[in-house]
């Protein structure tokens, strides 16, 4: 196994592993310590089925039942398809061909996720690109005062509010009332602590970050803003051009992403397993 840094901030490329084999204790606690370092790992050239998938996955944490479970896979619904495919006229994954916006992971739920773990299946010729922004890097290099100014607060993330501005445009993202109770909206702190590594993180998740707790949403926006101009500096920021075969895991703790949009004619096909903090571990919200 050989580990390679693929930015000076952010990410390592993991090649000679195969991930349909077991992996051994020890590589995979090298693994663990090179993503949690650098908070995003590349593995190329991978050949996955689902089982292997949710196999590796399963080794970082219990893996997680997404609340949209109008995109879990058929075959198991630990695994979501992020995807532009349609089966009789039907989306059969989520995000289709437009542009994912900023976000962490399931930002709003009251356990927001640990790890995401995505292995593309059908890649498109052009677009699709996923950047991932070091948020550990951001909050390192915001100056004191904008610091004082986050630290000790609270973020509200809502899904509901966030589906309902996308209504029009983007009906795939849409949830049942059923699911939107298993996503209330979910305070959360501006400032997390990496419950392994003990560093600070901003924690602002653009698409469903709505207000800071006890201010109006156009109170918070100012803020946010300032937050942002920090969070999207290009030297913290790794962007993923993928090819077929591709693995990539994102820490959820400690960095944010986006996905460009791509043309709608072409296919893209991924495979997505993420996974919860170990019991002990769990970030204090
Ligand atoms: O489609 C992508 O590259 C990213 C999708 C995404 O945001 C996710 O799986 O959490
Ligand atoms: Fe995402």
């Amino acid at each position: 196994m050989h580990i390679r840094r693929i930015t000076p901030t952010i990410g390592v490329e993991i090649t000679g592993i195969d991930l349909t084999q077991p992996v051994s204790d020890g590589d995979f606690a090298a693994i663990k310590e090179s993503w949690l370092t650098h908070k995003v790992a590349v593995f190329p050239g991978q050949k996955l089925q689902e089982s292997d998938l949710m196999r590796f996955g399963e080794r970082f944490g219990e893996l997680e039942i997404h609340v949209r479970s109008t995109y879990h896979s058929r075959q198991n619904k630990e695994v979501m398809v992020v995807s532009n495919l349609k089966e009789d006229g039907k989306a059969i994954g989520v995000l289709g061909d437009g542009e994912a916006v900023w976000h962490i992971d399931q930002s709003y739920m009251p356990q927001p996720t640990f790890g995401t773990i995505l292995f593309g299946e059908k890649i498109p010729a052009e677009g699709g690109d996923t950047w991932f922004a070091d948020l550990e890097a951001a909050y390192a290099r915001m100056p004191a005062e904008l610091r004082a100014k986050v630290d000790g607060k609270r973020i509200v993330n809502s899904v509901d509010r966030h589906n309902r501005r996308e209504a029009a445009t983007r009906p795939d993202l849409q949830m049942t009332a059923e699911q939107l109770k298993r996503a209330p909206d979910s305070p959360h702190p501006a400032v997390r602590t990496h419950p392994f590594n003990g560093s600070k993180a901003i924690w602002y998740s653009p698409s469903h970050g709505a207000e800071f707790e006890g201010s109006t949403e156009d109170e918070s926006q100012p803020l946010f803003k300032e937050l942002l101009s920090y969070m999207t500096q290009d030297d913290i920021v790794y962007k993923h051009h993928w090819s077929v075969g591709d693995v990539v895991m994102w820490d959820n703790s400690s960095t944010m992403h986006r996905r460009d949009p791509f043309p709608g004619h072409m296919t893209r096909l991924l495979k997505r397993v993420s996974f919860r903090y170990p019991p002990d571990r769990r970030i204090p919200v």
